[in-house]
């Protein structure tokens, strides 16, 4: 395990577990964290061993969002600050060409709600909790909350929980589509663990494109998409990956989507 002072990083079985590492202050993020957290992303990128990438909270939180008490971002304006940091990690995170998954541990809150809903695949504990709760201080939601929450819960019901600050439950989000599985609390990171090493199975390349392409998707007409699939889908049926996964239905196996690069 490498580790700096807030973001924990180790690599297992083609896992890369970024964990935030504030737990005293439920994860809340300075300069430091997202600047260090957007470099391990980076780095991960590049890494040919990592295969998925896990983002994670130390202790009981996930992300708090903000830290209240640090002023690093103040030398800057709002627009600034979050340019300079929260915008680089969630694009960073939504580029990557490697699957991202936000493990949600614990509450996430402002930022650290975005960052929990930012993820490719978002796995929470049975007792974490998501709150909009950038109004409790008058400002708006950012780091694409603004983005991510209607696209799941619809309009009315964004603006309802960006209003009261409302907690989502680990029930209530599996309902609502803020997450695609509950694991308990007690074997949470050994849970996320095994999913994401099924998830570093699957095939790397076709997933890349599988994420361009949906990401396309969210914002082109059909015929955008249709053209865009056909031009992807040309990249997946050229790759070994295709020839290995059509040889190992025909030999009646399970494909080795992991023996080459
Ligand atoms: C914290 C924090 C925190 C510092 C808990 N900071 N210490 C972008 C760009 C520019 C500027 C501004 O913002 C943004 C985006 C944003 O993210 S705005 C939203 C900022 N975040 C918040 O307003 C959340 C504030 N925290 C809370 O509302 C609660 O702490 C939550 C609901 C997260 C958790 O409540 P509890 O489970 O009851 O825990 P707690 O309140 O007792 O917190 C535990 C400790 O963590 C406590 O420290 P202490 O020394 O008293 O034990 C808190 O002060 C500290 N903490 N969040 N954001």
């Amino acid at each position: 395990m490498t580790a700096t002072s807030v973001i924990l990083a180790a690599t297992h079985a083609g896992v890369r577990t970024l964990t935030l590492n504030r737990p005293e202050k439920l994860n809340a993020a300075n300069d430091d964290l997202l600047l260090t957290l957007t470099g391990e992303l980076r780095k991960a990128e590049s890494d040919p061993e990592v295969r998925v990438v896990v983002i994670t909270g130390a202790g009981r939180g996930f992300c708090a969002g903000q830290d209240l008490g640090d002023v690093s971002g103040r030398g800057m304006t709002f627009t600034e600050h979050l340019n300079h940091t929260y915008n680089p990690l969630i694009r960073t995170i939504r580029g990557l060409e490697k699957p991202v998954i936000s493990a949600v541990n614990g509450i996430a809150a402002g930022a650290g709600a975005s960052l929990a809903l930012s993820g490719d695949i978002r796995l929470w504990a049975q007792g974490a909790a998501l709150t909009q709760v950038f109004s409790n201080i008058a400002l708006i939601p950012d780091s694409g909350s603004t983005w991510f929450l209607p696209r799941a819960v619809g309009y009315q019901r964004a603006f309802e929980l960006m209003a009261f600050a409302e907690k989502v439950t680990a029930e209530d989000a599996l309902r609502a589509g803020l997450c695609e599985r509950v694991f308990p609390d007690d074997s949470f990171q050994a849970d996320v663990q095994a999913y994401a090493e099924r998830l570093a199975a699957r095939p790397a390349h076709a997933l890349k494109l599988t994420k361009q392409a949906l990401q396309a998707a969210l914002s082109s007409t059909l015929d955008e998409a249709l053209d865009q699939e056909a031009a992807l889908q040309q990249l997946a049926g050229d790759s070994w990956e295709h020839a290995e996964g059509v040889t190992a239905f025909k030999e009646k196996r399970a494909p080795a989507f992991r023996r080459q690069g």
